[in-house]
Parts: C-alpha cells; structure tokens; sequence
C-alpha cells in the first residue's frame, strides 16, 4: 500500500487553491476581506504566495449556517470574479450551490464550480450541461444547519465512494463530461474527528475512481478539536493535513495559507524523485 501511494510517478505537486470568504461571517477571516478593495488586495498576496486557484464563497456553509439568498450571493461573488478576471491571470473557482450564481460565474469567466452540495440543487446538472467548465462534487451528510449532530456512515469510505459513483452516473447522463469532475470527500460536513482522520489517512482509495481529488482541511474543526487550539492556531496542523493529502495524489489543496502551503509542498516535492 505504501509503495503505491510514495511511487514517484503517482503524484504530480498538487494545485493550492486559496480561499477567499466574502462571506461577511466567515468563521476564520472574520469579515476581515469584507470589503472589495480588501479582497482584491488578499488576491494579489495570494498570487504572489503562488496560488494556483483562487476559490470565491459567497455563501457560508459552516456548520449551523443559516442559508444566504441567492440575490446577495450573486452580489458578493460576481462583481469580484470580473474584477479578478480584469485584473490577473489566474484560475477562479465559485463556490455555489444556486444554479443562477453558476450560470452567471460560468459567463464571467469562472474556471471550476465547487460544489459543497455535489449539484444536487435544481437546475444545476443542466446548467454546467451547457458548459465546459470543470465541477467539484463535495460529499456532504445531511444539512449544514445539522449534518455535525450525528453523522453516520456504515463505512465511510465505501458510502462516499457510492456516492461519488452516483453523482457521476447522474452528472454523466446530464450531459457533463466525466473528465470535467473533481471529487472531494468533504472534510467537516457531517463527519465525526474519527471518521475525517479516516478519510484523510485513506483518502488513495478514491483514486479507483479515476478522477483528481481535492482536499480541504484547512483550519477545520479536525485539526481544532484533535489539538484543542483556536482558528488562528491550526497552521501546523492545517500544513500536515496538507502533505499528507498531497502523498494520497490530492490534486487539489484548499488552504487559507497559501505561502506556508506552497513551501511545504515544494519541499515534499524534492523528495518525491528519491522514492
Ligand atoms: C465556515 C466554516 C466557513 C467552514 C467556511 C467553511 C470546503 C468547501 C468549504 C471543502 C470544497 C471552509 C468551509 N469547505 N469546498 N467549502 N471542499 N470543495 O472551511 O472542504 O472553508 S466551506
């Protein structure tokens, strides 16, 4: 099994994607970048850190969240993805679940859709039918308002796979190329400590599949409640999370710490060509 994961050429260094809240209660930002000029400014840190995606949130989807109207979502995200895209030359990913803040998105010129809810929202498999762009589908259990209550699974990783394989099946038919899906296992959402370790330390066993994988732990409640320290504390733990990903293939990387994430992963990439 060890062998598999550490073969030089199973992995490539993995894209960071660089997280931008715009969500005015974004539990590790603080509505810091609430402001656009802010937002733009974090944008231009990240690029120089050496991003590679830039992942715009217009809703929160924290746990316990209440849900954003689909009026000010389209207000905190477009007008800032067209100032990115006049701006810079660099990757956006929306992060939506509405179907009209991905048509929109898709029109301004967004790279990838990230979906916490794995276009499972009306409207939304006819929508990125009609595009070319590629969709993250994040497994989610329940609801964010509930999904930490009780999470259960019979296997964790043999339920998400399943449903990974539907979501699939069902985006295939719907039109959207199977090459264009990325799968996230979803760290945080509606998962138990034990259950998102699990996945972390067996995260390979959804390279079955055949499609990049991408991975956010960044700051998240696992890495606070195993180490008991505060959002601004987690960079340790968010950064071995990280690597640790990147050795199961991750393809992606969803950080809040984009420089402290890129040196970490060069660093692991020296030492892939030894292996
Ligand atoms: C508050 C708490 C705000 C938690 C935001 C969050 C993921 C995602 C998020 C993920 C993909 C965060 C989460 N997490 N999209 N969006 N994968 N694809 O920690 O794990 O950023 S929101």
């Amino acid at each position: 099994m060890m062998q598999q994961i550490f073969k030089a050429e199973s992995f490539a260094k993995p894209q960071v994607m660089g997280i931008l809240n715009v969500t005015p209660d974004s539990f590790s930002d603080g509505g810091k970048f609430a402001t656009f000029d802010k937002a733009l400014a974090q944008v231009e840190q990240m690029i120089n850190d050496g991003v590679d995606i830039i992942d715009i949130g217009g809703e929160s989807t924290r746990p316990g969240a209440v849900e954003v109207s689909e009026a000010d979502e389209l207000t905190r995200v477009i007008p800032l993805l067209k100032a990115i895209k006049a701006k810079f030359t660099i990757k956006v990913s929306i992060d939506t679940s509405k179907a009209e803040v991905m048509t929109q998105a898709i029109a301004h010129g967004a790279d990838i859709i990230n979906d916490v809810r794995a276009l499972q929202n009306e409207g939304c498999l006819a929508v990125l039918a009609q595009s070319n762009v590629p969709v993250c589908l994040m497994h989610m259990q329940g609801l964010p308002r509930s999904m930490q209550e009780n999470p259960h699974y019979d296997e964790v990783i043999g339920d998400i796979k399943q449903f990974f394989i539907e979501r699939i099946k069902v985006c295939v038919q719907a039109g959207i190329k199977r090459e264009r899906l990325i799968l996230d296992p979803g760290f945080g959402f509606g998962k138990t400590l034990e259950q998102n370790y699990q996945l972390l330390a067996q995260l390979h066993q959804f390279g079955d599949l055949g499609l990049p994988l991408l991975s956010g732990t960044s700051r998240k409640s696992m890495i606070g409640d195993l180490l008991a320290r505060n959002v601004d504390e987690r960079l340790a733990g968010s950064l071995t999370t990280a690597i640790i990903a990147a050795q199961q293939n991750a393809s992606i990387i969803r950080v809040h710490d984009v420089k402290e994430t890129v040196d970490a992963l060069k660093v692991l990439a020296m030492t892939v060509k030894y292996q």
